[in-house]
């Protein structure tokens, strides 16, 4: 059954931003869980934080919520907990969770909540214009720092496997039916789930071709809860090549069990 998961909302992202990418594999995501009998409609909460990623919950005709900048995280963990039926995803960005909300994220990740995080990672504080967020690479020039950033940039997939994230991936949202798949795998996971979405902003960091070329895809067999394999890969420089996929996914007992 075809689902129309949109709304009356104008979407004003800029035209051709890979934002709209992660939405329709949102979509499609949802839709295949809907038709497989996996998940039930009415049991899935979208929230999201605020920046240009987080207009996505207008867009989504499910149960969403809006939250204060870097404060998406410990809202989905919230509504898990006081409803743990539900299927409870969040989308976030770089300034969002790494930045504003770092504290935030890295605390639900050790707890092992059983909610999912989709990180729209631009590199970039892309609302309010272009500046520097945890995740610019140094010397990233912006209107606050037109010298170039001088902080290294943290590393997402990295700091997630430290903190315990039972389950951790990253993918382009330029490759919708790869990122509809690990969406999919991420919201049936149990246990804390993000996935870093490589979203080049086109309008204030456009790394398209970057990405276009250093993009390439991880061997499933090796992943499965191997730790030492994990962190091989999220160390791996992605000034030259960007691996993608499942990196890393195990069992424990969840925040919400626990509580
Ligand atoms: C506590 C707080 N600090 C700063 C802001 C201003 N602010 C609004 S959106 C935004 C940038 C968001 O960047 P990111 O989370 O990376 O999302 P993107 O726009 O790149 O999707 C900032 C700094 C705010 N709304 N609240
Ligand atoms: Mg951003």
């Amino acid at each position: 059954m075809s689902l129309d998961l949109s709304t009356e909302a104008e979407v004003t992202w800029c035209p051709g931003c890979p934002n709209s990418q992660i939405l329709v594999a949102f979509r499609q995501a949802v839709e295949g869980l809907v038709n497989d009998g996996k998940v039930e409609l009415h049991n899935i909460v979208a929230g999201s934080g605020v920046g240009c990623h987080g207009k996505i919950s207008d867009y989504l005709d499910v149960s969403t919520f809006n939250s204060l900048h870097g404060r998406i995280v410990p809202t989905l963990t919230g509504i898990k907990l006081a409803n743990p039926k539900l299927n409870v995803v969040g989308f976030s960005g770089d300034g969002d969770s790494f930045s504003e909300g770092f504290n935030h994220i890295t605390h639900a990740a050790r707890s092992n909540s059983n909610i999912t995080v989709f990180l729209h990672n631009n590199q970039v504080f892309a609302l309010t214009t272009g500046q520097a967020t945890t995740t610019s690479p140094k010397g990233f020039k912006g209107g606050t720092m037109p010298d170039g950033s001088i902080n290294e940039p943290v590393n997402p997939v990295l700091i997630m496997l430290v903190m315990g994230a039972t389950f951790v991936a990253r993918t382009p949202a330029s490759d919708i039916a790869k990122t509809k798949e690990i969406m999919q795998a991420a919201m049936m996971h149990k246990g804390f789930a993000f996935v870093e979405i490589i979203q080049p902003c086109i309008t204030f960091f456009d790394t398209r071709e970057h990405f276009k070329n250093a993009v390439y895809w991880l061997d499933a067999k090796h992943r499965k809860g191997n730790i030492d394999y994990a962190f091989k890969v999220a160390r791996m420089n992605t000034d030259e090549k960007v691996p993608c996929g499942i990196i890393y996914q195990t069992e424990k007992p969840t925040f919400e069990e626990l509580v």
